[in-house]
């Protein structure tokens, strides 16, 4: 019947002959991270209702405190991810170390990183947040993995993507044919296609950076953002800023208009010279996405997708979005301009 629209299995089915990445075993995974991210998306809508807001109290790996609702993502998609038999191991930017599959679970060819809930400084004024996902195939022996398995360059992504928690719950995710984007009806509980084949414009009219930082930057950062602001950029009138605190939601809608995100190196924090954004759990994955949309991702100098960790929790420079606008920044972070 036409007009009802694609649900997201459907549409991972139709692709499935031309993906080498949509398996069996893949769909199901994508279906697992389905599953998970409606039981956080509930949760997320009832976060102003129930007593779940507010600090646990902990701190997690890198050094943040942790969010109770940020705890119950993270256990979510481990729980359920455990279990799906397609994973061989996972990471997640919450916990120091791999998360094993236990010996009692079947295994399957995938390795899973995550950020289980990104952008969780947000939760507790009920601005936009989402999770972050990226998936690689196990190359080596399995049932067992070592740390190489995932201390892998981005561009051995065979799928990445986000889910976002705004006004409407969306999926984002490429496969590396594309990138489309598929909104959660919650009449019927389904995902559906909603912005098929997504690419983002050339050059865009939006600059997103924790400006704040300024005091903390080196000078061809400075100049970055000076140019991105002046009358003497490629648009002749200063770029629109928008920052809303949640990569996720900060990268999607620069997706969508067309803009720049950057969380530059800065000298705040001796202990994170190279910014605040992990490389794995969120610059690879989105700097999949971008490049699938047309557009790129560098860390300044280099491709992010060309940067192999030196370890799980590697964090790296961004400047993600439009492609001439990361050229462009990227050029006068080299010092070529
Ligand atoms: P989180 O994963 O702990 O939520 O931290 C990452 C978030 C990003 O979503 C966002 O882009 C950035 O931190 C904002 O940092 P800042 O508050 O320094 O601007
Ligand atoms: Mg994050």
């Amino acid at each position: 019947m036409e007009g009802l629209g694609i649900t997201v299995t459907e549409h991972l089915l139709i692709h499935q002959k031309e993906s080498p990445a949509a398996t069996g075993q893949f769909t199901r995974l994508l279906s697992e991270l389905i599953f998970s991210a409606k039981i956080i998306a509930r949760e997320v809508k009832k976060a102003g209702l129930v007593d779940i807001l507010g600090l646990t109290g902990d701190i997690n790996v890198q050094g943040e405190q942790v969010r109770k609702l940020d705890e119950f993502s993270n256990r979510v998609l481990i729980y359920r991810m455990q279990r799906s038999g397609v994973l061989c191991a996972m990471a997640s930017e919450e916990n120091a170390d791999v998360i094993e599959v236990p010996d009692d679970m079947p295994r399957g060819n995938y390795i899973l990183i995550f950020d289980p809930l990104d952008g969780s400084s947000n939760i507790d004024v009920n601005v936009n947040i989402g999770t972050i996902f990226s998936i690689y195939r196990v190359v080596g022996e399995r049932p067992y993995v070592t740390m190489e398995e995932f201390l892998r360059k981005g561009s051995e992504q065979v799928a990445a993507g986000y889910f976002l928690y705004g006004p409407s719950t969306m999926l984002v995710y490429t496969t590396g044919k594309g990138v489309h984007g598929f909104t959660l009806d919650p009449t019927v509980g389904e995902f559906l296609l909603s912005h098929p084949d997504i690419r983002i414009p050339e050059q865009g009219r939006i600059y997103s950076v924790n400006e704040s930082n300024t005091n903390y930057w080196d000078g061809r950062t400075k100049k970055v953002v000076d140019y991105f602001k002046s009358t003497e950029n490629a648009r002749r009138k200063p770029y629109t800023a928008r920052y809303i605190g949640a990569l996720v939601a900060d990268f999607h809608r620069n997706l969508l208009d067309g803009g720049i995100f950057m969380y530059p190196a800065d000298n705040k924090d001796p202990a994170k010279p190279s910014g605040k954004l992990r490389l794995l759990c969120e610059a690879a994955p989105l700097a999949f996405v971008a490049e699938q949309a047309g557009g790129a991702a560098t860390d300044g100098r280099e491709r992010i997708l060309d940067i192999r960790a030196a370890h799980l929790h590697q964090r790296t420079p961004l400047f993600i979005g439009s492609r001439r606008d990361v050229e462009t920044a990227t050029a006068i972070m080299k010092g070529d301009v």
